[in-house]
């Protein structure tokens, strides 16, 4: 029986990539800044047609950075409870306090509408998720984000190459995080982006990933971290760039046969996707039921499936989370969160695959 995983990482020929490790071995050159990770800037700047692109140790890291440059503890920040802990930790972490609100019922997105109701004086900054590389309301965040003076920034991290009204979605936004992690469609091991399309901003956020320093040593401007990618990442990306268009046009033609099947159940929910172009990173259905939904994920396991619960449960819910926001109602989001199973979708897999899948939901729904 084959073992289906959520996903399953895409590498590059080993002989590609111990092309560019040769040259590491030469050079003795492997992290701070390298020829490596200012090539892969470069080639991810022309590729998302953006000015700049920082480029980091983990997508973590890069929210942190952000949100560290951008505001003062005991901000609020408003966001969505629906998406990976990363996003609600880093607001922790930086001693801000998220502030949820709920989202779409179709978008799986945050809800500009409710972002809007939910600001008071203390608000500094809306973060939103593309959740499973689905665009947010762009235009009615930006809209809001503009009247109340807000700093807004994406968690692009499962959005890589999508783009909104034929514009990439990094575009959007004071700033975006990009995730590279070797779950992504596109990855470095680990890793991560900011992007702004501001050079200020791009400028005070450089010193900030490599301990606060400018140009040498000497030079300290402020508290920063250790946040930079090392040169084996960046050789990955670079080789991994070029399988990039290929690797997704197989994701693209196994999303579409889930669609068409899926489509037919009325039991399941799929989420509407309002890109322009996807990256068809994740297959998220949603159950009507918990139940529902924990019922199919055991009889998935069974036949040696393994959907994730990607994102359940809401961040929002968890009690040391509870103590340190606030939240407003949800139930849109914790339904979704309730009923939502990402089913194995990437390269290894095939149509049969798929077909197999979507037999065990429809016996088990239907028993
Ligand atoms: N914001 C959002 C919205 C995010 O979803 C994430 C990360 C972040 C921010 C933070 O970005 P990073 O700091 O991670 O760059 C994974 C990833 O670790 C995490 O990056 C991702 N989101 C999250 C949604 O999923 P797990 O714990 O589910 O991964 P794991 O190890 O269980 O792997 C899942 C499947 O992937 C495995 O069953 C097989 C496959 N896999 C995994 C690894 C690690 C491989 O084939 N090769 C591998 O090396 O968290």
């Amino acid at each position: 029986m084959k073992k289906l995983l959520v996903t399953q990482t895409d590498l590059p020929s080993k002989t590609n990539y111990v092309e560019y490790l040769d040259q590491l071995w030469e050079t003795k050159w492997i992290t701070n800044h390298g020829t490596y990770v200012s090539q892969l800037e470069e080639k991810l700047q022309s590729e998302l047609a953006v000015p700049n692109v920082i480029l980091t140790n983990n997508g973590t890291s890069a929210l942190q950075v952000v949100l560290h440059s951008l505001f003062k503890p005991g901000g609020e920040i408003i966001t969505t409870p629906f998406t990976f802990a990363a996003t609600t930790t880093s607001i922790l972490w930086e001693h801000l306090i998220p502030v949820f609100v709920d989202v779409e019922p179709d978008t799986f997105n945050i809800d500009p509408f409710k972002v809007e109701n939910a600001i008071t004086e203390k608000t500094v900054g809306i973060m939103a998720v593309h959740v499973y590389g689905n665009p947010c309301n762009v235009d009615e965040l930006e809209r809001v984000s503009n009247i109340h003076n807000l700093a807004l920034i994406y968690d692009a991290a499962h959005a890589f190459s999508v783009e909104f009204k034929g514009k990439p979605i990094v575009q959007y936004g004071d700033y975006s995080v990009l995730s590279f992690h070797a779950t992504k469609a596109f990855h470095t091991i680990e890793g991560g982006a900011i992007i702004t399309a501001d050079a200020q901003n791009d400028r005070s956020l450089r010193p900030t990933i490599n301990f606060g320093i400018v140009e040498f040593e000497e030079r300290l401007i402020s508290a920063g971290i250790n946040a930079k990618m090392n040169e084996f990442q960046a050789a990955m990306g670079l080789c991994n760039l070029k399988n990039f268009d290929k690797y997704t046009a197989k994701r693209k033609k196994l999303h579409s046969l889930y669609v068409q099947l899926l489509s037919e159940m009325p039991a399941i929910q799929l989420q509407r996707s309002i890109a322009s172009k996807e990256n068809y990173s994740y297959m998220p259905v949603v159950f009507e039921s918990k139940d529902n939904r924990d019922r199919v994920e055991k009889a998935l396991a069974h036949k040696g499936i393994f959907g994730r619960k990607y994102f359940y449960p809401l961040t929002s819910s968890y009690q040391f989370i509870e103590k340190s926001s606030k939240r407003f109602p949800t139930p849109i989001a914790k339904k979704i969160s309730d009923g939502v199973l990402c089913l194995p979708l990437h390269t290894a897999m095939t149509s049969s695959d798929v077909k197999r899948v979507v037999q065990v939901i429809k016996s088990e729904i239907q028993a």
